[in-house]
Protein backbone atom coordinates (compact mmCIF):
# COMPACT_ATOMS: atom_id res chain seq x y z
CA UNK A 1 0.00 0.00 0.00
CA UNK A 2 1.51 3.50 -1.13
CA UNK A 3 2.76 5.00 2.54
CA UNK A 4 3.55 1.93 3.91
CA UNK A 5 7.26 0.59 3.89
CA UNK A 6 7.71 -2.28 0.87
CA UNK A 7 9.77 -5.21 2.18
CA UNK A 8 10.92 -5.70 -1.33
CA UNK A 9 11.85 -1.69 -1.88
CA UNK A 10 15.16 -0.94 -1.86
CA UNK A 11 14.81 2.66 -0.95
CA UNK A 12 12.21 1.92 1.73
CA UNK A 13 15.25 -0.20 3.17
CA UNK A 14 17.96 2.53 2.92
CA UNK A 15 15.29 5.12 4.76
CA UNK A 16 14.90 2.29 7.68
CA UNK A 17 19.12 1.77 7.74
CA UNK A 18 19.08 -1.82 6.83
CA UNK A 19 20.91 -1.13 2.97
CA UNK A 20 23.76 1.32 3.40
CA UNK A 21 23.60 4.46 1.53
CA UNK A 22 26.03 7.89 1.04
CA UNK A 23 23.79 9.69 3.02
CA UNK A 24 24.12 13.75 2.68
CA UNK A 25 21.33 14.46 4.20
CA UNK A 26 18.35 13.75 5.77
CA UNK A 27 14.95 15.85 7.21
CA UNK A 28 11.62 14.47 8.65
CA UNK A 29 10.07 14.12 5.79
CA UNK A 30 13.10 13.00 3.05
CA UNK A 31 16.70 11.50 2.74
CA UNK A 32 19.05 12.53 0.30
CA UNK A 33 22.08 9.60 -0.91
CA UNK A 34 24.47 9.69 -3.38
CA UNK A 35 23.56 7.50 -6.44
CA UNK A 36 25.65 4.59 -6.91
CA UNK A 37 25.94 4.95 -10.41
CA UNK A 38 26.47 8.69 -10.91
CA UNK A 39 26.06 10.33 -14.32
CA UNK A 40 27.81 13.30 -12.96
CA UNK A 41 30.53 14.85 -10.51
CA UNK A 42 27.15 15.59 -8.37
CA UNK A 43 24.58 12.88 -8.42
CA UNK A 44 22.17 12.76 -5.34
CA UNK A 45 18.83 10.94 -5.54
CA UNK A 46 16.46 12.60 -2.83
CA UNK A 47 13.29 10.13 -1.31
CA UNK A 48 10.14 10.73 0.34
CA UNK A 49 10.60 8.58 3.90
CA UNK A 50 7.08 7.21 2.60
CA UNK A 51 7.15 5.36 0.18
CA UNK A 52 5.22 6.12 -3.09
CA UNK A 53 6.10 4.80 -6.62
CA UNK A 54 6.82 7.29 -8.35
CA UNK A 55 6.30 11.16 -8.01
CA UNK A 56 3.30 11.41 -9.65
CA UNK A 57 1.61 9.37 -6.77
CA UNK A 58 3.62 11.33 -4.23
CA UNK A 59 2.23 14.22 -4.88
CA UNK A 60 -1.14 12.98 -5.13
CA UNK A 61 -0.96 11.87 -1.85
CA UNK A 62 1.61 13.95 -0.26
CA UNK A 63 1.92 17.14 -2.04
CA UNK A 64 3.99 18.99 0.94
CA UNK A 65 6.84 16.19 0.50
CA UNK A 66 7.15 16.87 -3.31
CA UNK A 67 7.93 21.05 -2.13
CA UNK A 68 10.35 19.39 0.88
CA UNK A 69 11.93 17.30 -1.93
CA UNK A 70 12.32 20.58 -4.22
CA UNK A 71 13.78 22.71 -1.08
CA UNK A 72 16.64 19.88 -0.31
CA UNK A 73 17.63 19.71 -4.00
CA UNK A 74 18.71 23.11 -3.84
CA UNK A 75 20.66 22.43 -0.47
CA UNK A 76 22.17 19.41 -1.79
CA UNK A 77 23.44 21.83 -4.65
CA UNK A 78 24.50 24.68 -2.61
CA UNK A 79 26.48 22.56 -0.64
CA UNK A 80 27.91 20.41 -3.67
CA UNK A 81 28.96 23.77 -5.11
CA UNK A 82 27.43 23.63 -8.14
CA UNK A 83 23.88 25.53 -7.59
CA UNK A 84 25.85 28.62 -9.09
CA UNK A 85 26.81 26.83 -12.14
CA UNK A 86 23.71 24.70 -12.42
CA UNK A 87 22.07 21.81 -11.95
CA UNK A 88 19.09 19.60 -13.16
CA UNK A 89 16.83 18.19 -11.20
CA UNK A 90 14.58 15.30 -12.73
CA UNK A 91 11.95 12.96 -11.77
CA UNK A 92 11.86 10.05 -14.09
CA UNK A 93 7.83 8.74 -14.40
CA UNK A 94 7.36 5.62 -15.35
CA UNK A 95 9.65 2.64 -16.71
CA UNK A 96 9.24 4.50 -20.29
CA UNK A 97 10.78 7.52 -19.28
CA UNK A 98 13.99 5.63 -17.59
CA UNK A 99 12.36 4.83 -14.07
CA UNK A 100 13.92 1.68 -12.62
CA UNK A 101 12.93 2.14 -9.00
CA UNK A 102 9.66 2.34 -7.99
CA UNK A 103 9.77 4.22 -5.20
CA UNK A 104 9.44 7.99 -5.98
CA UNK A 105 13.02 9.65 -5.98
CA UNK A 106 14.28 13.09 -7.01
CA UNK A 107 17.95 12.73 -9.20
CA UNK A 108 20.11 16.08 -8.94
CA UNK A 109 22.61 16.21 -11.45
CA UNK A 110 25.67 18.82 -11.72
CA UNK A 111 28.96 19.43 -11.84
CA UNK A 112 29.29 19.13 -15.52
CA UNK A 113 27.77 20.26 -18.69
CA UNK A 114 24.45 18.91 -19.34
CA UNK A 115 22.65 18.88 -22.62
CA UNK A 116 19.08 19.22 -23.78
CA UNK A 117 16.70 18.09 -24.81
CA UNK A 118 18.26 14.65 -22.79
CA UNK A 119 18.55 10.91 -24.17
P1 LIG B 1 15.60 5.71 -12.01
O1 LIG B 1 15.11 7.11 -12.29
O2 LIG B 1 14.56 4.82 -11.36
O3 LIG B 1 16.23 5.06 -13.20
O4 LIG B 1 16.78 5.89 -10.96
C1 LIG B 1 17.18 4.90 -10.07
C2 LIG B 1 18.53 5.27 -9.61
O5 LIG B 1 18.82 4.53 -8.44
C3 LIG B 1 19.64 4.96 -10.62
O6 LIG B 1 20.32 6.14 -10.96
C4 LIG B 1 20.52 3.99 -9.88
O7 LIG B 1 21.88 4.15 -10.15
C5 LIG B 1 20.19 4.30 -8.42
N1 LIG B 1 20.43 3.25 -7.49
C6 LIG B 1 21.15 3.52 -6.33
O8 LIG B 1 21.60 4.63 -6.09
N2 LIG B 1 21.36 2.51 -5.44
C7 LIG B 1 20.92 1.25 -5.66
O9 LIG B 1 21.15 0.36 -4.84
C8 LIG B 1 20.17 1.02 -6.87
C9 LIG B 1 19.93 2.03 -7.74
I1 LIG B 1 19.43 -0.88 -7.32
Amino acid sequence: MAGEPQADCLFCKIVAGEVPATIVRETATTVAFRDINPQAPTHVLIIPKVHHPDAAALAAAEPQVVADILCEARKVAAEDGVEDTGYRVVFNTGSGAGQTVFHAHLHVLGGRGLQWPPG
